[in-house]
């Protein structure tokens, strides 16, 4: 893995990428959403006892102030591709089958919130500033954020922060359910870390069906609730769960190996 403008770091099977663009506050230019689309359907595959993937930063200032807008005027004529690569790459992050965390410290703005929102859940630093500041340039929201977005925050909220382009802080971020939560700067990688690590001691099929059936309840084309019941079923003919089950029996942790 070769990538140019992300750093890739492996701590035990938890893969940090790393937005490293600080001087341009990480601005999402098209070799990070091609390293992104390259490493989340495909390289991650060659990284033995992989856990999960945490998306943050480089620097203090921004985790990403947007797209990168000095790219853009060359693209204008034939944006579809474009934009679709970057549709293409958040939706591979958002049904991923091992958890995503964003680790957010400073700006996440436009491209880069919508980044954000295509990860499993967000933690946030105090510093934290969100916004989609898109119509200023006369543009929307085009890496998913009118849809996520609104999923999260509902519509009217949606409304208001896409055509006012206001930014919201780390404390409101939480309250209206776009974040997780909020750590303090030298506790938000390990917190990030440790949420891994204990998803990474559950049954890995589980956790990827639970991946699968919750987005399925955001995908009008899907019905969840089916969903739901075939992935409950298959989970019931698998290794994990007779092991589960055992384990319990027999008051002890149990040893899932993923099948
Ligand atoms: N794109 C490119 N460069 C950027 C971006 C960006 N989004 N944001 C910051 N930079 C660059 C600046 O140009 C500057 O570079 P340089 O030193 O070479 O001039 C450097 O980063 C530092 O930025 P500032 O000097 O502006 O730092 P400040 O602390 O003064 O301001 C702000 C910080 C408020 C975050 C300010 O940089 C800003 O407003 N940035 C732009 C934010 C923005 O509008 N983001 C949304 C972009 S649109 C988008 O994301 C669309 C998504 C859909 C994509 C569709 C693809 C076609």
């Amino acid at each position: 893995m070769n990538y140019q403008d992300i750093l890739v770091s492996n701590e035990e099977g938890i893969v940090t990428l790393t937005l490293n663009r600080p001087d341009q506050l990480n601005a999402v230019n098209s070799s990070i959403m091609h390293s992104l689309y390259s490493f989340f359907t495909e390289d991650y595959k060659s990284i033995e006892g992989f856990k999960g993937v945490i998306i943050t930063g480089s620097g203090e200032k921004a985790f990403a102030a947007g797209a990168d807008i000095k790219e853009f005027l060359a693209v204008a004529d034939d944006s579809i591709p474009f934009v679709k690569k970057g549709h293409n790459t958040y939706f591979a992050i958002e049904n991923f089958h091992k958890p995503v965390i964003a680790v957010i410290k400073g700006y996440a703005l436009g491209g880069g919130l919508e980044l954000a929102l295509a990860c499993h859940m967000r933690l946030v630093n105090p510093k934290t500033k969100i916004s989609f500041p898109e119509v200023n340039l006369g543009l929307i929201p085009g890496y998913g954020g009118t849809q996520r977005m609104s999923q999260l925050i509902g519509k009217a909220r949606a409304m208001e922060l896409m055509m006012t382009t206001d930014m919201i802080d780390a404390n409101q971020a939480v309250q209206y359910g776009v974040c997780n939560r909020v750590v303090e700067d030298d506790e938000i990688m390990p917190t990030a870390k440790k949420m891994i690590a204990k998803i990474a001691s559950k049954g890995p099929v589980a956790v990827k069906h639970i991946i699968k059936t919750i987005n399925a309840a955001f995908d009008e084309s899907k019905n969840g609730f089916d969903i739901e019941l075939q992935a409950f079923a298959d989970l019931m003919q698998t290794k994990d769960f007779e092991e589960g089950v055992k384990a319990f029996m027999e008051k002890r942790k149990a040893h899932f190996i993923g099948e």
